[in-house]
């Protein structure tokens, strides 16, 4: 069966805006017709698509009010989309405001739309704490008609920290193989920036947020580089991108590190990589590092959130604890100074990322949650 589907998520940069994408993009090829209810196009939209609608939250600014009413403004527009569009199902990305909201609209319009609502993580590991917080984030959980986490951990971590009674069901990222995969036509990407041949690349992409502990990134690659010649690949923006740039000249290593900013097309960049740092504090799920698996490079994590649910220590890359950078480094290293366990780690990431995180596999089971939910209401009707 197909669904009319809203999709409501943050569109710009972020793990959570580009899974709610790519899935809305599957999802659409399935034959649903997906309708994206957001503030901007999301980014990952580059082009034309069939079955894809797009409806724009805008936010007015009103000198009655504070702050911008977005929550208000957008609970309006999705109500206004059920109505018009006649839509089945509200799959939000992020308990407040979305999901919020998406009860706001339920409410507001006639018809009985499911809401599904997706946990990705700050939503509890940071807002959660928040006591201020704590109960609209638990009404929005226990009041969605499903409620799926990316890992287990978070799952497990939002039943914990907010006494939630709704059913949270597990539903792993995934990333489209079609894109993200090995591919050696990359050599001119190393010669641009100057790489020479005999050195190793180590990447890391996140937000640069203090969770991501991109210091450690730059003291763990100096533990690398000790013994092999190499450089740092740093993709990405954020409020530490000062403080790693000056960890990186503190240590000697300016020329050794690259800072190359966001990058549209980081599936080049992992295909000259060697090893992911991913050595986050919290990190529900870490996309970057099945982006990484699916292209075959190896990932160095830490014990954080889900991290462990992706990378399989000592079978597809390493696990170390948060915030001992040395540990993360020297087991780097030994990796890469072992070139047969390199290569059974690769090959092992790659086949983790394509049989456990295939893009089939988990838009069946979102498929299965919305049949789930639908069909709640059509056997409720039927007595
Ligand atoms: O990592 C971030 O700061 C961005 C955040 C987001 O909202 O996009 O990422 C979260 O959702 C991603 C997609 O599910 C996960 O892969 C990230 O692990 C998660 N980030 C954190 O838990 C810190």
């Amino acid at each position: 069966m197909t669904y009319k589907i809203g999709i409501t998520c943050y569109p710009t940069v972020g793990g959570s805006g580009v899974v709610a994408t790519e899935l809305g993009k599957l999802l659409a090829e399935r034959g649903h017709e997906v309708h994206f209810i957001s503030t901007s196009l999301p980014f990952r939209l580059n082009q034309t698509y069939s079955n894809i609608y797009y409806h724009e939250v805008e936010v007015n600014q009103y000198e009655v009010f504070q702050y911008p009413p977005y929550s208000l403004t957008l609970a309006s527009k999705m109500a206004e989309v059920i109505n018009r569009e006649n839509l089945d199902i509200l799959h939000v990305h992020y308990a407040v405001p979305h999901a919020v909201c998406a009860l706001l609209a339920k409410d507001m319009v006639d018809k009985d739309i499911k809401v599904v609502t997706t946990l990705h993580g700050t939503d509890i590991t940071v807002l959660g704490h928040d006591p201020s917080l704590k109960d609209i984030i638990r009404y929005a959980i226990n009041r969605s008609d499903k409620v799926t986490a990316v890992s287990k951990a978070l799952a497990g971590e939002t039943r914990e920290m907010l006494q939630t009674t709704a059913p949270i069901e597990t539903i792993y990222n995934f990333v489209d193989e079609r894109v993200y995969r090995e591919d050696s036509f990359q050599e001119d990407l190393r010669g641009s920036y100057h790489i020479p041949e005999d050195h190793r690349i180590i990447i890391h992409i996140s937000n640069f947020r203090p969770v991501k502990r991109v210091l450690d990134v730059v003291q763990a690659f100096s533990v690398i580089q000790e013994k092999l010649p190499s450089v740092l690949l740093m993709i990405g923006d954020g409020p530490e991108k000062t403080l790693a740039c000056q960890k990186a000249e503190e240590l000697g290593l300016t020329n050794q590190v690259i800072f190359l900013g966001n990058q549209k097309q980081v599936v080049d960049f992992l295909n000259i990589s060697d090893l992911m740092l991913l050595l986050s504090e919290k990190e529900s799920f870490g996309l970057s590092a099945l982006e990484a698996m699916a292209c075959g490079v190896p990932v160095v994590g830490t014990d954080a959130g889900g991290i462990p649910e992706v990378i399989v220590d000592q079978k597809t890359g390493r696990i170390t604890p948060v915030g001992e950078p040395d540990k993360a480094g020297k087991a780097g290293l030994e990796m890469l100074q072992k070139p047969e366990q390199y290569q059974a780690f690769s090959d092992n990431s790659k086949q983790r990322a394509t049989e456990v995180f295939s893009t089939v596999k988990i838009v069946e089971q979102y498929e299965a949650v919305y049949e789930a939910a639908y069909r709640s209401s059509t056997l409720m009707e039927g007595g």
